[in-house]
């Protein structure tokens, strides 16, 4: 299936690419021949210069089951589960495209152009991608070893830490830099390992510290754990443990939830924490993994406990716009990375035509309910006009009001840009390279642009935080939520304090204990047994 198209905006041209499967093609040498279509198809017209970013979003939730019939050929799997909270990280790394290639102080005689492609919440696909990026042996992909077409510069992605740290082995090989916006497993601030990796989301290092130090500060001496089944899951629950377990807190159970459906595993679960004593359970996961479970203690109304979310379910509405969710998860505490507001990015969302790529496409079915696939209508579905408005819809995709990780992925691009920049910016004779030497924008190597990311320093347009990395990772600061019941009966997240890693020893964690309500609506903290 084709998935590109050019649009050309004014006097920049976007080079608009959105890949969610992969190309059946072949020969490496292939692929150079591909890239000179790509060249004829728009690069030659524009006068400025052309860089190449990669995105990498998990916008569908799932690999589509396929049979293991060998009889005939394996195709890669389709992808399902639309998830408009990460569909809307894709499009603002499309937004942040913008505003820089709009900006004249930023890379003034240079276009980024991109390539996104959808991981699927799957490690397989995000290593398809990522080769798929590297060898370009996809028609739209400039192959930047293959020579004269526009470099490409880093990959914005790829989600889950689990894929992350697959993508980045391989990137790592070619010393090819990577800028994640929401994997933030421990194991990734290895630079050993993963050479170059860098990212704008803190390391759960001190996420774990910081909710240890939440139960010990409550003086809970008896919590339960859930963790997901993945590395972020894993390695978050462990460090959480080690360090309540170093201060005398027992463990009543780890629960490990399940990544592919198994109902009779959530039932389980559900079952150990009605037969526990425990009243405070701590859960590691991101929403995708945790919904079924949320589903079944429902069902069960299971009351009377304190949960405390880590930072992905935190302020998920997949989680809390669930209806009666309040009686089983009110109260609930959680740690959520900085918020912001971006202005412009909600008129960007309303303003997604249907018409960009399959995936605006596939999006625009999904939420007004219509097709504009031919043989669907033929079988009898409603046909898109396309005229549909966005503005009417209570949707998760334009809800700009937990600008999060979606934050996240605009510094990341930013960074990327900015690092860009200051290559474009160097002055021959006073370069990092030998001999003080520059790289030249339109032929660098990766490890060059490395250089560059790991001096940067720069201010996030709009909100004024300043950025840089320390060994590849920034540091660790979370503000702490509480669900709380609003005038509707849904769930407000409150502020009631924060964590500062980079605080003294006894001005880490603040907490104003007088704003919690926790579950049931009670005001004095519960106590873990
Ligand atoms: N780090 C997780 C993935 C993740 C996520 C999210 C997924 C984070 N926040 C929000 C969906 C929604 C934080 C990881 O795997 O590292």
């Amino acid at each position: 299936m084709d998935l590109t198209g050019f649009t050309s905006k004014g006097r920049f041209l976007m080079v608009l690419c959105i890949v969610s499967y992969l190309y059946k093609s072949t020969a490496a040498e292939g692929s150079c021949k591909l890239k000179a279509k790509f060249n004829l198809r728009g690069y030659k017209a524009v006068e400025k210069k052309t860089v190449v970013i990669g995105g990498m979003f998990p916008v569908h939730q799932r690999l589509a089951e396929t049979d293991s019939n060998t009889t005939i050929e394996p195709e890669s799997s389709d992808c399902e589960g639309f998830n408009f909270r990460t569909f809307r990280w894709a499009q603002t790394m499309l937004f942040a495209l913008n505003e820089i290639n709009n900006n004249d102080d930023i890379l003034p005689n240079t276009e980024l152009g991109h390539v996104i492609y959808d991981s699927c919440f799957t490690i397989s696909k995000a290593v398809e991608g990522t080769l798929t990026f590297l060898t370009g042996q996809d028609e739209a992909v400039p192959n930047y070893r293959c020579g004269d077409g526009p470099p490409l510069s880093a990959l914005v992605g790829a989600g889950g830490s689990d894929l992350s740290i697959a993508t980045a082995r391989i990137l790592g090989l070619y010393y090819f830099p990577q800028m994640s916006y929401a994997s933030s497993c421990s194991v990734l601030e290895s630079r050993f390992q993963y050479p170059t990796f860098l990212r704008t989301i803190p390391s759960d290092e001190h996420q774990s510290v910081a909710m240890a130090k939440l139960v010990l500060r409550f003086g809970w001496t008896w919590v339960g754990t859930i963790a997901a089944e993945d590395d972020y899951g894993k390695y978050g629950i462990k460090r959480f443990k080690e360090v309540v377990e170093e201060a005398g807190v027992c463990i009543s159970f780890s629960e490990t939830l399940p990544k592919i459906k198994n109902p009779e595993a959530i039932e389980r679960i559900v079952q150990t924490v009605l037969d526990s004593t425990a009243k405070i359970i701590v859960v590691f996961s991101s929403d995708v993994d945790l919904s079924p479970l949320v589903g079944e203690l429902l069902r069960n109304n299971v009351t009377n406990r304190t949960w405390i979310a880590s930072e992905a379910w935190v302020t998920s509405a997949a989680i809390s716009r669930h209806p009666d969710i309040l009686p089983v998860l009110g109260g609930t505490i959680g740690f959520a990375v900085k918020r912001a507001e971006i202005p412009g990015l909600e008129e960007h969302l309303l303003n997604v035509s249907p018409y960009n790529d399959t995936l605006t496409e596939e999006f625009w079915g999904i939420v007004f309910n219509c097709t504009m696939n031919y043989s669907q209508i033929m079988r009898g579905m409603r046909r898109c006009t396309g005229e549909e408005m966005l503005q009417k819809l209570n949707n998760t995709f334009t809800d700009v009001s937990q600008l999060r990780i979606t934050y996240n992925v605009y510094k990341a691009v930013y960074a990327v840009a900015y690092a860009l920049h200051n290559l474009e910016e160097c002055k021959d004779g006073r370069g990092p390279f030998d001999n003080g030497t520059c790289a030249d924008i339109t032929k660098f190597e990766p490890w060059q642009l490395m250089y560059y990311l790991i001096n940067l320093r720069f201010t996030v347009p709009h909100t004024g935080e300043e950025i840089y990395f320390k060994n590849g990772d920034v540091d660790g600061f979370y503000e702490i939520l509480n669900w709380q019941s609003d005038s509707e009966g849904g769930i407000t997240y409150n502020h009631i304090g924060y964590y500062n890693s980079t605080a003294p020893p006894e001005e880490k964690l603040i907490i104003n204990n007088g704003s919690i309500i926790w579950n049931n609506d009670i005001l004095e903290a519960p106590r873990s047994v």
